[in-house]
C-alpha cells in the first residue's frame, strides 16, 4: 500500500526540523566586505525637448530689434537737430516750424493741418519767446494760431479758450470791426488784425 502525500509530507518536515536541532545564540557581526566591481553602463535616456533652441533664436531677435531701434532713434535725433537748426525751434515737447513763406490765415490753417500740425499758438511765455525769434530771424510778422472768428472771444484753433496772452498796449483794438486774427511782432507783442493779410507761416506740431 502505497503511503498518501500527507503523510510523506508530515515525515519530511519532522527529519528536516530533527536534522536542524534547536537554534542557538545570535554570532557578532562581521567585518565589512570590500568594494564590489563597476557596474555595466545604463541605458541611452530620452531626447530632450527642442524649447531652449527656439527660446534663444527669440532672444536674438530681440536683441537685433533694440540695436535696430536704437540706430533709428540716433538717426532721428541727428535730423530733428538740423531741422531745429535751420526752420524750427523746440520747446518742450512742441516743435515750432516755419517754411519761410507768407499766407493769409486760412491758407496757413490748411498748409499746417495738410502737414498733421497746427498754426503755431504759444501757451507760455517760453513758447512766446521761441515764435519771437522765429519772427525776428526771418524779418516777417506771423499768424498766431488764435481767432475770435466763432464767437467774439479769442481762441486756439482748437476751440479752447485762451489761456496765455501777450499783447501789445492798447490792443486788440478790433479795428473796423474786422480784426479776427492775431499776428506776432518782432518785440514778441500781439496785434489783432484781418485775416487776409499775409503772414509768416509757423506751424506747431
Ligand atoms: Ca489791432
Amino acid at each position: 500500500m502505497q503511503p498518501s502525500a500527507d503523510l510523506l509530507f508530515d515525515c519530511f518536515l519532522e527529519l528536516s526540523l530533527g536534522l536542524q536541532g534547536p537554534q542557538g545564540p545570535q554570532g557578532l557581526p562581521g567585518k565589512v566586505g570590500r568594494a564590489g566591481l563597476k557596474g555595466d553602463k545604463g541605458s541611452e535616456g530620452t531626447k530632450g525637448e527642442k524649447g531652449s533652441s527656439e527660446g534663444d533664436g527669440l532672444q536674438q531677435s530681440v536683441q537685433r530689434m533694440n540695436e535696430q531701434l536704437t540706430t533709428l532713434q540716433d538717426n532721428f535725433n541727428k535730423y530733428l537737430k538740423a531741422l531745429i537748426f535751420t526752420i524750427g525751434k523746440e520747446v518742450g515737447s512742441k516743435l515750432f516750424v516755419t517754411d519761410g513763406l507768407e499766407y493769409d490765415y486760412e491758407t496757413a490753417r490748411r498748409v499746417c493741418s495738410r502737414a498733421g500740425g497746427l498754426v503755431a499758438a504759444p501757451r507760455t511765455a517760453d513758447e512766446n519767446h521761441a515764435l519771437q525769434e522765429i519772427v525776428s530771424k526771418h524779418d516777417k510778422r506771423a499768424f498766431l494760431g488764435i481767432t475770435d472768428i466763432q464767437i467774439g472771444t479769442f481762441q486756439y484753433s482748437t476751440g479752447e479758450t485762451i489761456t496765455y496772452t501777450n499783447w501789445y498796449p492798447s490792443e486788440p483794438n478790433n479795428i473796423k470791426g474786422a480784426e479776427y486774427c492775431v499776428e506776432l511782432r518782432s518785440d514778441g507783442k500781439w496785434n489783432d488784425i484781418i485775416c487776409t493779410k499775409k503772414k509768416l507761416l509757423i506751424c506747431e506740431f
